[in-house]
């Protein structure tokens, strides 16, 4: 199955709430006019595009309709599109893995997803012939070094870890070493999302960014946000945060297959201007789509 249908299938809550009520909008226009903008920003916010990216949107689509004349909701649904993609495209959609090794630092609150989407790149990439090594940054209990094994045993990556209580940049640096050692293209350093207050994360996540870059100054580097897709804007204010205090250089969105909340994709991208890189749309190995915006908006419109 290619990202279109899958992300069609795995949009599928969004769509009958959102796709539908949208068609809505637009098939019961008489004009477009007043009433017609009012049911369409509706339509967005109920979708969780956030205020601010509703509010940008259509003040755009209402410059172009009048800049533009247009007069067909065909028309306008169009250039609804366009912006859409516009708000998708604020990077390089892929992870830079152009040097062995390359680094994927994964972050966020706990819960998320993050081991999961690990264990699903980490698939993905040994599918395409790369050395992979997961490292168990994540030592705040031994459970989360053990859920990541499993995923290397299944995806066929190797795995670095200590004990449970280990110093996390300790760990990374054995990592390195190792996939130094082995060669390694791949290293994805796994995190703990539960730390008792930001300043302890914001540490923590400085201290491993220090090793890597002082293990390995020229190497591709991504900060890989993980958010969980059914908070809604509750993803958009920890997007902020981490944003914030780690450098983030991508996202990830799951559970995409679980809420009618998919418009937070395009919310995230156009308030942080960091690309959405994969989205998730279930629980199995090969449930991780690496994002296209416009198939994307094509699959919600
Ligand atoms: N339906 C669905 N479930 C997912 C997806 N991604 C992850 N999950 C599930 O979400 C739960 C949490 O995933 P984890 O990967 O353990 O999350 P985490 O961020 O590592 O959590 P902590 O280690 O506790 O911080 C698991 O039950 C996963 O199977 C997805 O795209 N769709
Ligand atoms: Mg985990």
């Amino acid at each position: 199955m290619g990202f279109f249908d899958k992300i069609k299938q795995g949009l599928a809550k969004t769509r009958a709430a959102f796709t539908e009520m949208l068609n809505d909008v637009f098939d019961n226009a008489d004009a477009i006019d007043d009433d017609f903008f009012d049911e369409l920003e509706e339509t967005l916010v109920l979708a969780d595009l956030g205020m601010d990216t509703v509010n940008k949107l259509m003040k755009e689509l209402r410059r172009r309709v009048e800049t533009r004349g247009l007069t067909t909701t065909e028309h306008v649904k169009f250039n609804l599109k366009l912006i859409l993609n516009d708000m998708l495209n604020v990077g390089k959609p892929e992870l830079d893995l152009s040097t062995s090794p390359a680094v994927v630092l994964v972050i966020g609150v706990n819960g998320v997803g993050k081991t999961t989407t690990i264990g699903k790149i980490a698939t993905r990439l040994v599918n395409e012939g790369k050395k992979v090594m997961m490292v168990a940054g994540d030592t705040f209990r031994a459970a989360a070094a053990d859920q990541l094994e499993i995923w290397a045993g299944r995806s066929g990556a190797s795995i670095v870890r200590q004990h449970e209580g280990a110093d996390p940049a300790a760990v990374v640096f054995d990592g390195i070493q190792s996939a130094k050692a082995k060669g390694v293209d791949v290293i994805l350093i796994d995190t703990a999302g539960r730390l008792h207050n930001k300043q302890n994360l914001m540490n923590e996540l400085n201290k491993i960014s220090r090793v890597v870059e002082r293990e390995l100054p020229d190497a591709a580097k991504e900060v890989l946000l993980v958010l969980d897709g059914t908070t809604g804007q509750n993803g958009l204010i920890q997007a902020k945060q981490f944003k914030e205090i780690a450098g983030v250089t991508a996202v990830a969105i799951t559970k995409l297959d679980g809420t009618a909340k998919g418009g937070i994709v395009i919310a995230v991208s156009d308030a942080l201007k960091i690309p959405v890189k994969f989205v998730g749309v279930g629980e199995k190995a090969d449930d991780l789509m690496p994002f296209v915006a416009k198939d994307f908006v094509d699959a919600l419109i």
